[in-house]
C-alpha cells in the first residue's frame, strides 16, 4: 500500500464549468482516486475553486456583486455541482481561504529570505476615472501592426502579435471605455526563474520517460524557449495580499498574481481538510512525507504553470515540499468541433447536464471518450449511441435480465445446484486476463483502453449469457440453468467492483441486488483475487434482488430537442 495524493487542476471561480472542464481534470482525477482506493491504497484527493484575479473581479462586477460574496456563492454552486457529479473530493477548498492566505505568504517569504525574488518598478496602466490600475488585457486601443481598433494590451486578436499596452494607438480603459488612462511607475515583485534553468532541466529530464509525451513536450518546449523572470505581484485588492516584510514596504496594497497563489492552494486545500477533520499536521505529511506519491491532473494550457511555475516555487521556498511525480495532462474535448466556450456559453455545462441526465451517464461517456492522445469531440448523436449501446443494452440490460430471471425462477436466491463447467472456464480465463490489462490502464491511467476494457468485459458477460440460455435450459435441465444464473450473479457482482471508479452511483445499485456494500460505498474494492475465486463466491440460497432498469435510452427525439436548446453543427 502507498499513500496517493492527488490533486486536479482547480476550476476558476467566474461561473459553472463545462463538459470539457469537468473531463480534462476534475473527472478523471476522482476516476482515478476511486480506482487507487478500490485497490487499497490510502488516498487523499484535492481540489477547490481557483478564486483570485482579474477575472473573478469582472464577474462580481457583471453579477453586481462585491466580489468576496459572488465568490462565497460561486464556491457553493460548484461544490454542489462536482457532489452531483459524485466527484469524491476529500476536500474541496477554496484558494481564498486563510490557510492559503497564509501559506502563500510562507512561500513568498521564505523565497525573499533565500534571495530568489527582487522589487522592480514597472509601467503599468492607470485609469483615473476609475482609480485603479488595469490589467494589460483590459486596456484597448488600435495595433500599431495592422490596424484592428480593438485589440488589447496583451496581444492583438487580429494579427496574433504580442503586445505591450503602451504599443497601443488611442488606449482606453476596457471596463469604462474611458480615455482618462496613464503610464505610472508600480513597484512588483519578480521571481528570478530564469536562475531555476539548470534545476528544472534536470528535474524535468528525470521524467521524461514517466510522464505522457503531451505533458513533456509542453514543459520541454517553454524550457527551450527560455524562462524569463516572472512578476508575481499585481495592482488589485483582491488577493492574498503582499506581507509587509517583504519586498522593502515597497509593496503596500498589492496582492499576488492569481497563478502564483492558486497552486499552492493545492497545499492550502490540504490543511483546510486538516483543519475541518481534526487531522492537527497531517497535512505537512501529506506533502513533505517521503512515502508518498503525488499526481497530478490538468489540460494542457495549464502544464507550463505545473512544470516550471510551481516547481520554482516549491524548489526556490526550500523547504521540502513535493514535486509533482506524475502528470496527466488532456487535450481539449470539442463541441461539434468547434470550442467549449464559458464566455460565449457554447456546450453544456455541469449544471445543465445535471438537470438532463444522471452524473453516471456523462461520467462514463465522457471517461471512454477522454480527449487523451488528442482533442476529442462531442456530439448529442455519438453520446446517445454510446448511452444506448453500452450503458442501456450492454450493462444494464444484463443486470436487469439476469436478476429479473432468478427472481422468477429461482425464488430470488443465487442457485446452489450444478458445478462449472467447459463454458464457465472458458469465461474466467477469458476474464482473468481482461481484468489484469483493465488494472494496467487504470493504473497507467489510459482512460479510453480501460473503459474499452471495461465494456469488453460488460460483452463478454453477455455473450456467455445468450450461449448458457439458461431461459431455454429451464424447461429442460434445471440444474444447467442453475448454474448459468449462479455464474450471472456472480457476474453482476464483479460488474459493480469492476465499474465503481467511473459510475460510483450505478455500481452502488448494482452491488445491492447481490448484497449490500461493505463500509457504506467509500471504496468498492477492485478484484485481485483470481476470477475462479472472484466469480465462485456467491452462496446457494443467498437472497438477491431483481433490478430496475438501470439506464433508459436516449430517443432520437431527445437529440433533436438538446441539439436545438444547447447548438450543434
Ligand atoms: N484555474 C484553470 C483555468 O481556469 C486554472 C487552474 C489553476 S490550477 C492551480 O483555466
Ligand atoms: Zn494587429
Amino acid at each position: 500500500m502507498t499513500r496517493v495524493l492527488i490533486t486536479s487542476a482547480l476550476p476558476y471561480i467566474n461561473g459553472v464549468k463545462h463538459l470539457g472542464n469537468l473531463v480534462g481534470s476534475m473527472l478523471p482525477a476522482d476516476v482515478y482516486a476511486r480506482f487507487a482506493r478500490s485497490m487499497g491504497h490510502d488516498v487523499l484527493a484535492i481540489c477547490a475553486t481557483d478564486e483570485h484575479g482579474t477575472p473573478a473581479e469582472l464577474a462580481a462586477l457583471e453579477a453586481g456583486q462585491d466580489v468576496a460574496t459572488y465568490c462565497a456563492e460561486q464556491h457553493a454552486i460548484q461544490k454542489r455541482l462536482g457532489d452531483g457529479f459524485h466527484l469524491g473530493w476529500d476536500y474541496f477548498g477554496r484558494s481564498s481561504s486563510p490557510q492559503n492566505r497564509e501559506l502563500t505568504q510562507a512561500f513568498a517569504r521564505a523565497l525573499w529570505k533565500n534571495g530568489h525574488l527582487e522589487v522592480r518598478t514597472t509601467k503599468q496602466v492607470y485609469s483615473n476615472a476609475e482609480k485603479r490600475f488595469l490589467p494589460d488585457r483590459y486596456v484597448i486601443g488600435t495595433c500599431p501592426h495592422c490596424g484592428y481598433d480593438r485589440a488589447r494590451g496583451d496581444q492583438c486578436e487580429n494579427c496574433t502579435r504580442v503586445l505591450d499596452p503602451t504599443d497601443l494607438v488611442n488606449p482606453r480603459s476596457a471596463l469604462s471605455g474611458s480615455t482618462d488612462i496613464e503610464i505610472r511607475d508600480s513597484a512588483h515583485l519578480f521571481l528570478k526563474q530564469s536562475q531555476f534553468v539548470p534545476r528544472l532541466r534536470q528535474w524535468i529530464d528525470s521524467h521524461r520517460s514517466e510522464w505522457p509525451h503531451l505533458v513533456y513536450s509542453i514543459a520541454n518546449k517553454w524550457l527551450e524557449e527560455g524562462l524569463h523572470d516572472r512578476g508575481i505581484t499585481r495592482d488589485l485588492s483582491w488577493g492574498v495580499p503582499v506581507p509587509d516584510d517583504i519586498g522593502d514596504g515597497k509593496l503596500k496594497g498589492k496582492v499576488f498574481y492569481v497563478w502564483f497563489d492558486a497552486p499552492i492552494e493545492y497545499i492550502g486545500a490540504t490543511k483546510e481538510w486538516a483543519d475541518a477533520n481534526n487531522k492537527g499536521e497531517q497535512w505537512r505529511d501529506w506533502w513533505q512525507g517521503k512515502d508518498v506519491r503525488y499526481i497530478e491532473f490538468l489540460g494542457k494550457d495549464n502544464v507550463p504553470f505545473h512544470t516550471v511555475g510551481f516547481p520554482v516555487t516549491i524548489m526556490g521556498a526550500d523547504e521540502g515540499w513535493k514535486l509533482v511525480d506524475q502528470i496527466k495532462g488532456f487535450n481539449w474535448l470539442n463541441y461539434y468541433g468547434g470550442k467549449f466556450s464559458t464566455s460565449q456559453k457554447r456546450g453544456i455545462f455541469m449544471d445543465a447536464a445535471l438537470d438532463l441526465l444522471p452524473a453516471d451517464y456523462w461520467r462514463y461517456y465522457l471517461m471512454a471518450n477522454a480527449p487523451e492522445s488528442a482533442d476529442a469531440s462531442f456530439t448529442w448523436e455519438h453520446f446517445a449511441s454510446v448511452v444506448n449501446k453500452d450503458l442501456a443494452d450492454v450493462l444494464g440490460n444484463f443486470v436487469n435480465r439476469i436478476t429479473k430471471f432468478c427472481a422468477a425462477r429461482f425464488e430470488g436466491r443465487v442457485p446452489g445446484e450444478g458445478a462449472y463447467g467447459d463454458e464457465e472456464k472458458a469465461l474466467i480465463a477469458e476474464l482473468d486476463r481482461r481484468v489484469a490489462e483493465l488494472r494496467n490502464f487504470f493504473e497507467a491511467m489510459e482512460f479510453r483502453k480501460a473503459l474499452a476494457e471495461l465494456r469488453a468485459i460488460w460483452v463478454a458477460g453477455n455473450e456467455y449469457l445468450t450461449r448458457a440460455a439458461p431461459w431455454t435450459h429451464i424447461r429442460t435441465d434445471r440444474a444447467r440453468a442453475a448454474v448459468a444464473v449462479r455464474m450471472g450473479l456472480n457476474l453482476v457482482h464483479t460488474f459493480a467492483h469492476l465499474s465503481w471508479p467511473v459510475i460510483p452511483a450505478t455500481a452502488v445499485k448494482i452491488h445491492e441486488t447481490i448484497q449490500p456494500v461493505a463500509g457504506g460505498g467509500r471504496a468498492v474494492p477492485f478484484p485481485t483475487d483470481p476470477m475462479a475465486k472472484e466469480l465462485d463466491q456467491l452462496e446457494g440460497g443467498q437472497p438477491i434482488r431483481a433490478s430496475d432498469v438501470l439506464f433508459a435510452k436516449i430517443a432520437d427525439e431527445q437529440v433533436a430537442e438538446w441539439k436545438a436548446r444547447f447548438g450543434g453543427d
